[in-house]
């Protein structure tokens, strides 16, 4: 432990806070412990709260070495339960020595190259981060703590050109990029050590999830963050530029992130929460049961702000297409296309069927697509 406070764009830190292994495993107390990774993201530190909240257990929230500072999503958390380790998933000894020396009840492994769109881009790191590090995590527990239960983030974009809608838990996995690629290997190797070695090891297809930790290049955040900046700009009559977007036609299922923790923490529990449990833990699906298009987010967010608008596409053409509001009748184009945006290939639809962990978990959304937009671009406002 270094005990120096360092300063990082003008925000302190202190690197005490980050504990190696051997210290962290001095704080477990013979409590039931978690690891979570990933935690400075939005799964993350959502989860961590959620499991301060619900929970009396030790938690150790992995963060990986960065030049910026980035933590935003947990600097609001001041709890003797809670800690931070060193951790890196491209390092397989920093996930042996966690799981050796923590010996964790439960670990949940949010982190990743989490952004489909770089996955083309960096295809041989998504395929590290996503993939082999999870075999690295299922042989860490495998050899250290077989009772551990693993809870590896599996996603929509595993089913990608889709066969049918809404999607379940038969649905075959059609990925259509190395990041869905990546996470349809993972599926397998949690499959084949689950079945192997009989571990609690499990992999939910989360549909996508949102709300004001989102990062800000995934679209919702990106919409919500601008249309909040337009609407300041409006208001004060400045000058601004439209936001770009890319495929406008694609649908998503969006929910509510802080909904969804709730049914990871179910999924790891299904001995408490199905009375019907089997003895083998099963994947479930999570979703909203409801898709819409990019283009019905942007009218949603404007919405929020009290500015309708019309989407013109004279040409018919998509990279033409443009959104106006309406300011004293006269229309003031708000968003553009920049075929930038575009990826190599698109899943052009996503539409979950949850019914499944409704019926045996419990589960239910408590946040309509509605409020969820509502949520975010009054946190962008604000
Ligand atoms: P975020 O992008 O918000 O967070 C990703 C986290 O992974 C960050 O904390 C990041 O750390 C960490 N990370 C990245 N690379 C490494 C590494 N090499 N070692 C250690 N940590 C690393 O993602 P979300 O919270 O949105 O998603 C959580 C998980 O769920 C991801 O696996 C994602 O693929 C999956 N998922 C997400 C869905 C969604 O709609 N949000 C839907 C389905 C699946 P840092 O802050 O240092 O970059
Ligand atoms: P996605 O999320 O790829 O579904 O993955 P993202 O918000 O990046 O894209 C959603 C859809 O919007 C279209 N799009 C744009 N996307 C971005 N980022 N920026 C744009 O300007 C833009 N314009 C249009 C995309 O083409 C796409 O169709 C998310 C991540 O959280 C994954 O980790 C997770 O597994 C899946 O959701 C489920």
């Amino acid at each position: 432990m270094s005990g120096l406070t360092e300063t990082y764009y003008g925000k302190k830190i202190d690197t005490a806070n980050i504990l190696n292994i051997d210290d962290a495993a001095k704080k477990t107390n013979n409590k039931k412990t978690v690891v979570i990774t990933g935690v400075t993201g939005q799964d993350g530190s959502l989860m961590a709260d959620y499991l301060l909240k619900e929970t009396d257990y030790i938690i150790f929230g992995g963060v990986r070495r960065l030049s910026v500072y980035n933590h935003d999503n947990i600097k609001h958390i001041n709890s003797d339960r809670f800690h931070l380790i060193n951790f890196d998933l491209t390092d397989s000894h920093s996930i042996a020595r966690t799981v050796e020396a923590l010996k964790p009840d439960y670990f949940i492994n949010f982190a990743a190259q989490s952004f489909v769109a770089s996955s083309w881009d960096f295809a041989r790191q998504t395929w590290q981060t996503n993939s082999t590090a999870v075999l690295d995590i299922l042989e860490a527990i495998r050899l250290y703590k077989p009772t551990c239960r693993l809870y590896q983030a599996g996603s929509s974009e595993e089913f990608g050109n889709v066969l049918y809608s809404p999607q379940d838990e038969n649905h075959p996995l059609r990925p259509r990029s190395p990041y869905g690629a990546s996470k349809a290997a993972a599926r397998q190797l949690i499959k084949v050590y689950r079945e192997s070695y009989n571990l609690y090891a499990i992999q939910g297809w989360l549909f996508n999830h949102e709300g004001v930790r989102r990062g800000e290049e995934f679209v919702t955040r990106k919409i919500t963050k601008k249309v909040a900046s337009i609407c300041r700009a409006i208001q004060k009559n400045e000058p601004f530029k439209p936001l770009e977007l890319g495929n406008i036609d694609a649908k998503r299922d969006w929910s509510d992130a802080e909904d969804f923790v709730d049914g990871v923490w179910r999924m790891l529990n299904q001995d408490t929460f199905n009375p019907a449990y089997s003895g083998t833990p099963k994947e479930y699906v999570f979703s909203s049961c409801e898709t819409h298009t990019i283009r019905e987010f942007v009218i949603q967010a404007f919405n929020v702000c009290g500015l309708t608008g019309l989407w013109d596409n004279a040409s018919g053409k998509l990279e033409n297409e443009k959104y106006y509001v309406l300011i004293n009748n006269n229309p003031i184009l708000v968003v553009q296309i920049n075929p930038a945006f575009y990826r190599p290939a698109e899943v052009d639809l996503l539409l979950g069927d949850s019914t499944l962990a409704q019926k045996e978990l419990g589960w239910r959304r408590r946040t309509t697509f509605e409020q969820l937009v509502e949520k975010m671009v009054q946190h962008d406002l604000a």
